[in-house]
């Protein structure tokens, strides 16, 4: 049994947050207000962790500035791109005075120059390094493509942090029920062996909302109190 798995309260077949009780804290708690608090472009200016956080990391490109605004039901929230790679910045959103939702610059823009991907690296590895607070890195993945390279590479960071993270799959109302069903599948053999991964994954759509329900009650599960 890994660290990561006696956090969980979760058996292997049912995760704790889908219960109908579970699912209307998150509502609730998704309902309140969200506000941008800061965008930092450095580790000097990272905002102080005081509320419990949840971090949004995954490939450029990948629907993370989506995911939180269909979350947070504010569309305009978290900037959305047709460019991969236009989030350069860490941002930092409160909720509720609650939970610090965090949106992560995209990673693996091939496009990008070499001093662009070394200064996301370190930015990426300072945020991860300074925040006591963070209580889970949600791990973007395309439903239709999987994990990549780099995404590998940080999980590899993540592990060796310690910082707990869970996968969640993206975009899925471009894939169909059963290749969805085998790419969860895989992804659950690729994870089992990694020390700070949880085992349980979201299957999202910020385009038609599925998933989106349960990821809210998954997080609300990390505020103090449940
Ligand atoms: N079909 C579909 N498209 C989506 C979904 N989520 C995001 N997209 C599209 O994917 C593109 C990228 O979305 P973003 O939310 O900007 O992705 P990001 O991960 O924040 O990108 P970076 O900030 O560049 O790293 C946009 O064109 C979105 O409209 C989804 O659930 N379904
Ligand atoms: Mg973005």
């Amino acid at each position: 049994m890994t660290g990561a798995d006696q956090e969980t309260p979760d058996t292997a077949e049912t995760p704790a947050w889908t219960t109908p009780e579970s699912l209307e804290k998150g509502r609730i708690l998704f309902a309140g207000e969200c506000r941008f608090v800061a965008g930092s472009t450095n580790e000097d200016n990272l905002p102080l962790g005081s509320l419990p956080e949840v971090a949004f990391a995954g490939r450029s490109n990948v629907g993370k500035s989506s995911l939180i605004n269909a979350l947070t039901g504010q569309n305009a929230l978290a900037r959305i791109s047709h460019t991969p790679g236009r989030t350069r910045q860490i941002n930092f959103f409160t909720l509720n005075d609650r939970l610090m939702l965090v949106d992560l610059p995209g990673h693996g823009y091939a496009k990008a120059p070499k001093h662009e991907i070394a200064d996301w690296t370190e930015l990426i590895d300072a945020y991860l390094r300074g925040r006591p607070t963070l209580r889970r890195l949600c791990l973007l993945v395309d439903s239709r493509h999987g994990t990549k390279k780099v995404d590998r590479e940080l999980m590899d960071r993540l592990d060796a942090a310690a910082v707990s993270y869970q996968i969640v799959l993206t975009k899925t109302d471009k894939t169909k029920a059963q290749d969805l069903a085998r790419m969860e599948r895989m992804l659950g053999e690729e994870m089992r062996p990694r020390a700070a991964a949880l085992p349980h994954m979201v299957a999202t759509s910020a385009r038609d909302g599925s998933g989106v329900p349960e990821l809210r009650a998954m997080l609300a599960g990390l505020c103090e109190g449940g």
